[in-house]
């Protein structure tokens, strides 16, 4: 079969949707760092929806900041993708031109950094996952011991980190008399642009004092809420893309038809129309952040531990179970109380379409995946909402069950006795804990309290959420996760 390219386009089927403008006339405005699917299936589909309005000067040059296996694939098909839209009455495909070239860190980290300081670069974008941020998730600083950091400071010209390469472009900008590029965080990071900026100007001062006060001066790090369920492309998928496009696309993303992207409008030199094409653009993202990080990702993680745990494979079906169901519902009740709720939006409403987005059954999004890199997500998708409840002395018994459901998955094996592989960059640590302290509830869940970075120094010493995830832990050991869960009422 033949492979998309741009050559090829023409020869798509009328009923896929794929780029109205001249590519030729693209240039890069972006460059993108982590190129994933994520970015795939949201920057780069906003942005080329925001091409389609006018003048082309917003192309994205993606950056893969560890492999090469993204610019491998995305090459020979000149940037262009396509993204498939499973909607529960049936999949929708178009094709995405926004792309206009990857390049590939490692191999050749001046490259890249040269980009981010070329006077066309006028955003940089980052999705990057949470631990690509090289800090410490419970108090949101720069790691000055992470391995990347460690590196970068040695060779800042050579970087490897997402900070290390934004401070890079940065000081080359600043040295060539250019102004900065805005730095776009697209990670489920609280705050994200505030904590991108904390991180950069940590990094730059341990550099150059003046170019940290450059950065604070002039510097742009407005903060954005993302939101689109996109799991991971199958084999099977890109089987069923080619199938239904007539040609070889070694790259599709798949995603949910919901997409949400609010961003706040403070860019300093300039934006594409994003807020044409359904950007919210406000003036303060936190309340959507609130709602999102801790509603959906929240129970997302708490889902996809108690789910894999009790054997299910996707998130559909462990939201299909009435078990579970139930589970969120009360897991909902805790954390709505907490969240200030967006202009316009009912909180009610936005949990009850939530459940319905995680029983999409057209999407199948892995327990395992999200069950990834808990160390990372915690603080922000539970923890916070936790020390809150805490404090006005309510309920925490569904947020207690989705952290020792956490605990329970992180010892490494299921409830079949079978192992789990648990990726996470604190992995070893809790292997050792799971190792010394077996099935001891009380013994392993203090050890895991102990670990700073996840509970900070203050949960450990909350007795009535440390007792409650106890208990919870004793009973997901000794009877399972969904009588655990069925028990909670
Ligand atoms: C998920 C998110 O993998 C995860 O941890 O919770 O990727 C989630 O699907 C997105 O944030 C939805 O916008």
């Amino acid at each position: 079969m033949t492979r998309l390219s741009s050559a090829a386009l023409a020869s798509l089927p009328a009923s896929v949707r794929r780029p109205g403008y001249d590519r030729g006339e693209l240039r890069p405005g972006i460059v993108h760092l982590g190129l994933g699917a994520f970015a795939r299936a949201h920057l780069c589909e906003f942005t080329d929806d925001a091409l389609e309005t006018g003048f082309g000067a917003w192309g994205i040059v993606g950056a893969s900041l560890q492999r090469p296996d993204q610019r491998d694939r995305l090459k020979p098909q000149d940037g262009l993708y396509t993204f498939l839209k499973r909607a529960p009455a049936g999949p929708q495909l178009r094709v995405i031109g926004s792309v206009l070239d990857v390049l590939v860190a490692p191999e050749d980290p001046r490259a890249l950094v040269a980009r981010l300081a070329a006077p066309e670069t006028r955003i940089v974008s980052l999705t990057v996952t949470e631990k690509g941020y090289c800090h410490d998730p419970a108090t949101g600083r720069l790691r000055t011991d992470h391995p990347d950091i460690v590196h970068d400071l040695a060779e800042p010209d050579a970087p490897r980190s997402a900070i290390g390469l934004i401070v890079a472009g940065l000081a080359a900008r600043r040295a060539a008399g250019l102004g900065p590029f805005t730095a776009l965080c697209c990670d489920n990071l609280p705050s994200n642009g505030h904590v991108l900026a904390g991180l950069v100007r940590d990094f730059a001062a341990l550099r150059d004092d003046a170019l940290a006060a450059w950065i604070e001066a002039n510097g742009a790090f407005p903060s954005t809420m993302v939101d689109r369920i996109v799991p991971a492309t199958t084999e099977a998928d890109i089987a069923e893309v080619a199938e239904l496009l007539g040609l070889d696309d070694a790259a599709p993303v798949i995603g949910e038809p919901f997409r949400q992207w609010a961003v706040e409008d403070v860019f300093a030199a300039g934006r594409p129309a994003w807020d044409k094409v359904g950007a919210q653009m406000v003036s303060e993202v936190a309340p959507f952040e609130f709602m999102k990080l801790r509603m959906l990702n929240g129970a997302h993680s708490s889902l996809a531990y108690l789910g894999y745990l009790a054997g299910h494979e996707t998130v559909a079906a462990a939201s299909g179970d009435p078990v579970f169901a139930r589970f969120l519902q009360g897991l909902w009740a805790e954390i709505i109380p907490t969240v200030p709720a967006p202009q316009g939006v009912n909180l009610e409403a936005y949990a009850g379409d939530l459940l319905a987005r995680f029983r999409n059954p057209a999407i199948r999004h892995r327990t395992w995946q999200i069950a990834m890199d808990g160390s990372q997500k915690l603080p922000q998708r539970l923890l916070g909402t936790v020390r809150e409840r805490l404090k006005a002395g309510a309920p925490i018994d569904h947020l207690a069950l989705g952290v020792a459901a956490w605990m329970a998955y992180v010892t490494g094996t299921d409830e079949k006795g079978q192992p789990i592989d648990v990726r996470d960059p604190l992995a070893g640590e809790f292997a050792i804990r799971a190792k010394a302290l077996g099935r001891d509830a009380v013994a392993l869940s203090a050890a895991l309290f102990g670990i700073g970075a996840i509970f900070g120094d203050d949960l450990p010493r909350e007795t009535r959420f440390t007792r409650a995830v106890a208990g919870h832990l004793d009973s997901l050991f000794r009877t399972g996760a969904k009588a655990t869960a069925a028990a909670l009422g």
